[in-house]
């Protein structure tokens, strides 16, 4: 059975609860505990939750795509990618350091960003949104569901902003194809290896399911937004100490972790 469309006041209430896990470093229960979220209205409980940390003076810098691996999809029983908005109080400068107080039970894991350098028009149907790219970069994303024990549905973690908490961009250089590259992420005394090619085969192909969905989600994509295309390997759990991500003939990303 379909579930019933929920209330604004509903919807509200949902993102509030989201935001206070945040702010207050608390997990809380799968949604679907409570009740039944349509996918629709998973991505209006994310407005709504990303409303609220721009209303306390965040913007937004860009997107990040989620379930962009075969393996994560087939776990989640779906076969569509997941669209976040991240803001700049997410960011990480290279090099930089952040403290774990911030999040619930974080994870960690080896991306690939690109750069948008214009707006896109989500109505124009022969845009190209490879040309829309001037720019890419090896990144890690720090992913802190707002869930007890990380354990969400699908519609669950689209209302939690797909688990974003933290993103670190290393050196930017001209766009270029990807394609299928070896990945090495050590952090926190832990490494995985992998390679691009998890993400969707190709992390390119990630801009245009990013496209597809943003086209339907009605979710803006404006020059300088930062994309992060997907993980490259499973996430691993993030301790203090160093991060670092190296993808061959792309580069290298590095954080210090403090606790
Ligand atoms: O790939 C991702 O950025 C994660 C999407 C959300 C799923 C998760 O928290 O594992
Ligand atoms: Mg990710």
């Amino acid at each position: 059975m379909e579930a019933k469309s929920l209330t604004r006041k509903e919807i509200d209430t949902l993102a509030a609860r989201l935001d206070e896990a945040q702010l207050q470093v608390l997990d809380t229960p799968s949604l679907a505990d409570d009740v039944e979220v349509h996918i629709d209205d998973a991505y209006r409980v994310q407005e709504a939750l990303v409303g609220r940390q721009l209303d306390r003076g965040q913007t937004l810098v860009g997107v990040k795509l989620g379930f962009t691996s075969k393996a994560k999809m087939a776990q989640m029983g779906v076969s569509d990618v997941i669209v976040g908005r991240l803001t700049d109080a997410m960011r990480v400068d290279n090099g930089g350091r952040f403290d774990l107080s911030r999040f619930i039970h974080p994870k960690i894991e080896p991306e690939v960003a690109y750069r948008l350098m214009q707006d896109i028009d989500l109505d124009d149907p022969g845009v190209d949104v490879e040309t829309c790219v001037d720019a890419v970069a090896p990144a890690m994303e720090i992913i802190d569901s707002r869930y007890r024990d990380f354990r969400f549905t699908y519609t669950d973690v689209v209302a939690d902003n797909t688990s974003a908490a933290a993103f670190v961009i290393g050196p930017w250089q001209s766009m270029r194809s990807v394609g299928d590259l070896s990945v090495r992420l050590e952090a926190g005394g832990q490494s995985v290896d992998g390679s691009t090619a998890a993400i969707l085969d190709d992390p390119v192909n990630a801009l245009h399911a990013l496209l597809d969905v943003c086209r339907r989600r009605r979710i803006p994509l404006r020059a300088g937004d930062v994309v992060l295309a997907g993980a490259a390997t499973a996430a691993i759990p993030l301790a203090a100490g160093a991060a670092r991500c190296d993808i061959d003939g792309l580069g290298s990303v590095t954080a210090e972790v403090s606790s």
